[in-house]
């Protein structure tokens, strides 16, 4: 079993020397970083190679086959030892296409620079920079999120486009998690969903290492894990010893038998092997030592002074095992699916758009236009409309919201179906409140090929918020509707009434946040927002009624498409004064307009219901809509007026909220916070003074 013999060992050495590969080559990279955790790795390696090695049907030949099993690792600080698999299972590299190259997703080069500048490598796995990475992670919780949402997306998947004799889709969800995984609440949110689903396709593999950072886990972790699964719903499984392969082989196999989703609790040693493996600092969140590795390899059996050593046998290893059986069956499949695409062509076309991200032909067809109207309807109302029109022409455009259907107009009507357990197939789904979990599952199914909705109160993105910046971080086409979007909501008051979070959201990078100012732009909007491939986009909506402006006075809504355009404008096209707005309040922009025209004022108004896509526009166009020239601006927007400097400049002014809203009728709360007409003129006249 001595490595430095370099004598092929088989069978179980041949097992124990492929497992202490994974955590030498762990050990090693975290000492040459000298930044990371090598422990967890350390404590895992025989999981994942059991699970890779006998069960995972994945083929590291074909990275991104549809059907594959997900591995999904949770605890994303213990990359390392995902990088181990990638590399020794000899994953291949992709192209843009997600087409396998001749290349390897992660070398043994890359290993060696774990968590430098612009390595294969960083810190934590990240999607879309390294093949075979499935999802990112790193802030507990979300990757199990993320697997409750892919879970639900295969079960999706397989009961709309399975039939007798091709069982195209029958993919399981595999995820390890820590502790940390277990203790945030977007990972109990995602277990409640999960065990209400009764998700026969997903299981979380539980690190009870029974340490965290800060020390033992009983320091701040107490509670019975598997009882609290158990009373979720979940199947509970335990291994009591992480180097145990036969007890976790019967773990995966029970996993695979069971009816709902399942939770294999395994007992395992952090940094295991090493002389301080109950001294929880020495193996977390940062390296070993020098002569900490030196007496770790000693145990293990290790030639002390190799480094990043890959005994003969080890690879071959890997190839015989992952490599050949995950072939094989992908290869199988594809003989499966070239039949079903003959029998179906019609759906094979539909999972081949969708596999690349491409909207169906016809996508947009039958959209509504809405006839001008004074009183008009409010944007969430506009917005059910499209959603469900659009939902007929976009098979996989399936969503729901986080308990507030009803109020967020998101339910697809026309398909009635829900999918609830036994019902996998339906378009509707009901998060419950557990917006944290919606957002983590969002991410999951886009992950999966599926263009996934959801939708809460806009005020509610606090509590999704992780999730959202994921979505963004990942570039995956996420789509939030977010309704009652500022204090326009009216009674439900401050608690309820976003403020700061337009602001917040337009900081973030890769959202691209849209907000409509009436049933036409409502449409325009749903329209970018169909079309984006690599932007998660938040599409915020009013409770309250807006007039559907006349396109035959004002400008067409068409302009959305370049995130802000002039809605009305001075006869010359010369204005003195520029008044901007978004959503609810650009209605107010174009009364004060219509008062300040009639009083001898030239006004123009820009409707910009996003900024994200007005900054992408050419100079040219954005001066255009903002000539230079008219200092005299003036914004109007029921939020913090945070960021509106930019494009008022300093003779402008902001319309806007100073502190939190207040429970009351509109009506009054407009009063209350200066939201009108009188106030919008006054603020025109003071902004051409302060620019003379
Ligand atoms: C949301 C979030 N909070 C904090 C951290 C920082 N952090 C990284 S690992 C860890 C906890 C480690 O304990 P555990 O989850 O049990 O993992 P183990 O060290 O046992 O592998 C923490 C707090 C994080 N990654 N994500
Ligand atoms: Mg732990």
């Amino acid at each position: 079993m001595v490595a430095s013999e370099q004598t092929l060992v088989t069978g179980k050495q041949l097992d124990i020397l492929s497992i202490n590969t994974i955590r030498t080559l762990a050990m090693d990279a975290v000492q040459k970083a000298n930044s990371g955790h090598p422990g967890a790795p350390m404590g895992l390696a025989p999981v994942a190679y059991s699970l890779w090695q006998r069960f995972l049907r994945y083929d590291p030949q074909d990275p991104l086959w549809p059907n594959r099993d997900r591995f999904v690792l949770s605890a994303g600080h213990a990359s390392m030892l995902l990088y181990a698999m990638l590399y020794l299972a000899e994953v291949r590299d992709v192209d843009a296409e997600g087409k396998p190259t001749s290349g390897f997703a992660v070398t043994l080069d890359d290993i060696k620079r774990f968590r430098q500048i612009d390595s294969k490598t960083p810190g934590h796995p990240e999607f879309g920079l390294t093949s075979g990475v499935e999802t990112t992670t790193g802030p507990l919780g979300q990757g199990v999120g993320n697997s409750v949402g892919m879970a639900i997306a295969g079960l999706w998947l397989a009961a709309r486009y399975n039939r007798p004799g091709f069982e195209i889709f029958n993919y399981n969800i595999y995820t390890i998690c820590s502790d940390g995984d277990l203790m945030e609440g977007v990972g109990s949110e995602a277990a409640s969903l999960a065990g209400h689903l009764r998700l026969p396709n997903l299981c979380w593999i539980y690190d009870n290492n029974r340490v965290t950072l800060d020390g033992p886990a009983d320091w701040s972790f107490t509670e019975d894990v598997g009882e609290r699964f158990r009373g979720y719903g979940w199947n509970v499984e335990h291994v009591m010893d992480a180097n145990d392969l036969s007890a976790l082989a019967g773990a995966y196999d029970n996993f695979r038998d069971s009816k709902g989703p399942t939770l294999i609790v395994v007992n395992s040693h952090i940094g295991y092997g090493s002389p301080h493996k109950q001294d929880t600092n020495a193996a977390h969140g940062e390296a070993l030592g020098e002569e900490e590795v030196r007496l770790t390899k000693k145990f293990y059996g290790w030639p002390e002074d190799a480094h990043f050593l890959v005994p003969d046998g080890v690879l071959e290893n890997f190839r015989a095992g992952i490599g050949k059986r995950g072939h094989d069956l992908q290869q199988k499949w594809q003989t499966l699916f070239s039949d079903y695409a003959k029998k179906f062509p019609e759906l094979a076309d539909q999972l081949a758009h969708m596999q690349r991200g491409d909207l169906p032909d016809g996508w947009d067809k039958n959209l509504p236009t809405f006839p001008a109207d004074a009183k008009g309807m409010a944007t969430r109302e506009s917005g059910g409309q499209v959603i469900n029109a659009l939902a007929k022409n976009v098979p996989w455009l399936i969503g729901g919201s986080a308990d507030l259907q009803t109020s967020n107009k998101t339910y697809l009507k026309f398909e009635g179906s829900d999918f609830q357990p036994g019902s996998y197939g339906g378009r509707n789904l009901h998060f419950g409140v557990r917006e944290h979990a919606m957002g983590a599952a969002l991410n999951g199914m886009a992950l999966s090929k599926l263009r996934p909705f959801g939708a809460t109160f806009f005020n509610f993105t606090d509590y999704m918020r992780p999730s959202m910046r994921l979505a963004a971080l990942m570039e995956i086409p996420v789509i939030y509707v977010f309704t009652h979007d500022s204090i326009g909501l009216g009674e439900d008051g401050p608690t309820h009434q976003p403020i700061e979070q337009l602001a917040s959201l337009r900081a973030m990078p890769h959202l691209v946040l849209l907000r409509p100012a009436d049933a036409n732009e409502v449409v325009e909007a749903w329209k970018v927002v169909m079309q984006l491939r690599k932007n998660p986009a938040a599409l915020v909506l009013s409770r309250q009624a807006v007039p559907t402006f006349d396109r035959t006075k004002y400008a067409s809504a068409a302009g959305v498409a370049r995130g802000a355009y002039v809605l009305a404008d001075a006869a010359d096209g010369k204005p003195d004064v520029i008044l901007m707005g978004t959503g609810t309040e650009v209605s107010l922009c174009v009364t004060a307009y219509e008062q300040l025209k009639s009083e001898g004022v030239k006004a123009r108004v820009v409707s910009m219901p996003s900024w994200d896509i007005f900054a992408r526009q050419d100079e040219a166009y954005r001066n255009q809509v903002l000539p230079p020239a008219v200092k005299a601006r003036v914004a109007v927007e029921m939020a913090s007026t945070f960021g509106w400097s930019q494009y008022v400049g300093p003779n402008g002014l902001v319309v806007g909220m100073h502190s939190f809203g207040a429970s009351a009728p509109l009506k009054d709360l407009l009063k209350k916070f200066g939201f009108t007409v009188d106030h919008v003129v006054a603020a025109a006249r003071d902004a051409m003074s302060a620019s003379k």
